[in-house]
């Protein structure tokens, strides 16, 4: 779903709902820690939107891509699924592949799972539900590509990954926790964030050799802005309605446990 853009730009596949975000993000504080957004191009049919390219300024990134909250699908989806559920034979494949013991019996009959089954089994295998964030892939700085962390859960399991991303570098472990801390501050005086349900956005870490270090908020395809006058606190639990995402908590969980790490 991307393409490469031209001059330090990517393309990303057209969504009208990210579109709408980063048209509104673009007027808010939060414009600096997230990628430039600069317009729809249509390239052979297709629309994309096109942002800056976020490697662009490293030499040999090391990439790590968190996913942010404590829920992974929207609120609708999971009304859909009761309503006029949809069963989705790829989630029953892609469930099969990690647990074959994970699908009910009825499961295995239809040989398919609704999306927010899937999705809450995901969430509970990793550490979305009990951390408020999970590691969903790592790239390195030579090229090689790890989105083998399905199981990631538990505190040491996420400090030991997080360990071999930077490979125990503290300076650059301590960089990333002065970055994170900036993003909180800045989440905290955030319009758009105050407003905005944010669910499946990541966080993207990424540092080199030079230590240069940074960390930006990206994937705004699931992030819907609520009704006028009502806001989010991003940290108190979910509950089916409230639409609270947990964005605020895994951040807070996030920090502590780096700075864990940092102290070892
Ligand atoms: C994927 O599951 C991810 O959760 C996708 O989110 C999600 O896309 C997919 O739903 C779901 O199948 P795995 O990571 O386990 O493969 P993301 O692309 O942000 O990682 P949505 O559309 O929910 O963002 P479907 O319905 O697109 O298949
Ligand atoms: P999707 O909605 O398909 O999940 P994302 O926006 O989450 O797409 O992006 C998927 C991956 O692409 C990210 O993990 C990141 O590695 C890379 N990526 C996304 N946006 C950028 C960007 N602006 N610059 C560089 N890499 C990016
Ligand atoms: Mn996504």
């Amino acid at each position: 779903s991307f393409k490469a853009g031209e001059e330090g730009t990517i393309l990303k596949k057209f969504s009208e709902n990210e579109k709408a975000c980063f048209e509104r993000l673009m007027n808010d504080i939060l414009h600096s820690y997230v990628p430039n957004y600069h317009g729809v191009v249509d390239r052979d049919g297709e629309s994309f939107l096109r942002l800056t390219d976020l490697l662009a300024e490293f030499d040999g990134p090391c990439v790590m891509d968190c996913k942010m909250g404590v829920r992974t699908y929207l609120e609708e989806e999971l009304v859909r699924a009761r309503e006029r559920p949809k069963l989705r034979k790829d989630m029953y494949k892609k469930m099969m592949e990690v647990d074959p013991n994970a699908p009910t019996d009825e499961e295995h009959t239809q040989q398919a799972v609704t999306k927010p089954r899937y999705m809450q089994w995901r969430e509970t295998l990793s550490s979305t539900n009990t951390l408020g964030f999970r590691i969903e892939g790592i790239k390195k700085a030579d090229g090689t590509c790890n989105t083998d962390f399905k199981k990631t859960r538990t505190k040491e399991e996420v400090a030991q990954v997080i360990k071999d991303f930077v490979e125990n570098n503290r300076n650059i472990l301590k960089s990333y926790l002065t970055k994170l801390e900036e993003i909180r501050n800045i989440l905290d005086r955030s319009e758009f964030f105050k407003r905005h349900e944010v669910i499946g956005s990541s966080l993207l870490f990424i540092h080199d050799h030079k230590e240069l270090v940074r960390v930006w908020l990206i994937d705004f395809g699931k992030t819907t802005l609520l009704p006028d006058g009502q806001t989010l606190d991003h940290c108190v639990p979910w509950c089916e309605g409230n639409r609270e995402d947990g964005y605020l908590w895994g951040l807070d969980n996030m920090v502590n446990l780096i700075t864990d790490i940092v102290n070892e």
